[in-house]
């Protein structure tokens, strides 16, 4: 009974079969349970033997009975046929850097490859710092032009009302306030204006602004660190072309165009045709600014020079609009 139980226990293929095994073996009216009930009928010293061999028997069926219930059921489980355990695993997300934030260090390093440190400020200025400090007093049409937003402050002090700045030269000033010269330092940060949006402006924005003071710079100290700068980032091909351009803190002041790295001069779309780029603006720091935080102006001089970071990754990437760098969609963040 027990070699045909088994064989036919391992024939059995679901639970229908399981069930009609088990009622042929060990049900009410089953082949073992017969043997069991008709142990009274056999003589008193065949009882011991045949009993115990029948109820061992019966154990075994049973545990065996289980184990093959089990191997169907996890035969038939969708989960065991779906773990391939030889499949490659699934590569998890990787991070990485905001391309603004990828370009803002690929300019301070080429300006820390000349000896150039980098410092941050805050993005809450004083007045003070961000306009009267660079010789825009109130009433100055560059405040018009660089109107931003203002904080509610409780009071204003000596340093004016409080806003979010709209350049990164106030740092600069606290440099030059607490340090004598020399100077050499690259101040990037995030910049803000009162700005309509479109596919050249933002209100929120990046800005890298370069200065070096000491005794004896010259204009051509600035149109050689900033020529080297524009080689380091646009390729060892590039030629620059300085033209004359006015802002308040710098005397004299320019604009810095490089030869258009796309059509190589002849004018297409990325040059607009004119085949030049401007990429910055730059000048002597003015003697006000230089006397305004305590240094001698007839002793020391100093150039300086300020970048668009957006500006920057838009012309190196070939990407139209700036609004995109802030949208946080990672379908144009993930392409860098
Ligand atoms: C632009 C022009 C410029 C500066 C920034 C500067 C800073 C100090 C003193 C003097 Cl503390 N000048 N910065 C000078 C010339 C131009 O930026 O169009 N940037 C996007």
């Amino acid at each position: 009974m027990r070699a045909s139980a088994l064989a036919e226990l391992g024939q059995a293929s679901d639970g229908g079969e399981l069930d009609a095994w088990r009622v042929k073996y060990l049900g009410r009216k089953g082949q073992l349970t017969a043997i069991l009930r008709g142990l009274s009928s056999l003589p008193v010293e065949e009882r011991r033997t045949v009993g115990a061999a029948a109820n061992q028997l019966r154990g075994a069926l049973e545990e065996q009975l289980q184990a093959r219930t089990d191997e169907l059921r996890n035969a038939s489980s969708p989960k065991a046929e779906r773990l391939d355990v030889t499949l490659p695993g699934r590569r998890g997300n990787r991070g990485g850097l905001h391309p603004v934030t990828q370009t803002i260090r690929d300019i301070t390093d080429a300006f820390a490859a000349m000896g150039f440190q980098t410092v941050e400020g805050p993005d809450v200025e004083w007045e003070q710092y961000n306009f009267d400090a660079l010789n825009i007093p109130p009433g100055h049409p560059a405040r018009d032009m660089q109107d931003t937003f203002w904080l509610d402050a409780p009071e204003s002090d000596a340093n004016g009302s409080m806003l979010l700045k709209t350049q990164t030269s106030p740092m600069q000033i606290r440099m030059m306030e607490k340090t004598e010269p020399p100077i050499r330092i690259v101040s990037p940060g995030r910049c803000f204006r009162h700005e309509a949006t479109d596919a050249t402006h933002e209100w929120q924005f990046f800005q890298v602004e370069v200065l070096a003071v000491d005794e004896g710079i010259s204009f051509a100290d600035m149109k050689g660190t900033l020529y080297e700068f524009a080689r380091r980032i646009f390729g060892p091909d590039r030629r620059v072309r300085f033209r004359v351009d006015f802002f308040p803190f710098v005397e004299p002041g320019a604009e810095m165009a490089i030869d258009c790295f796309r059509c190589g001069g002849d004018g297409c779309r990325t040059c607009s045709g004119s085949g030049w780029i401007e990429i910055m603006g730059a000048g002597m720091v003015h003697p006000k600014v230089l006397e305004g935080v305590g240094y001698d102006s007839e002793k020391y001089t100093g150039f300086a020079a300020g970048m668009g970071v957006e500006r920057i990754a838009m012309l190196r990437h070939g990407i139209d609009d700036v609004r995109l760098f802030a949208a946080g969609d990672l379908r144009f963040l993930s392409q860098f």
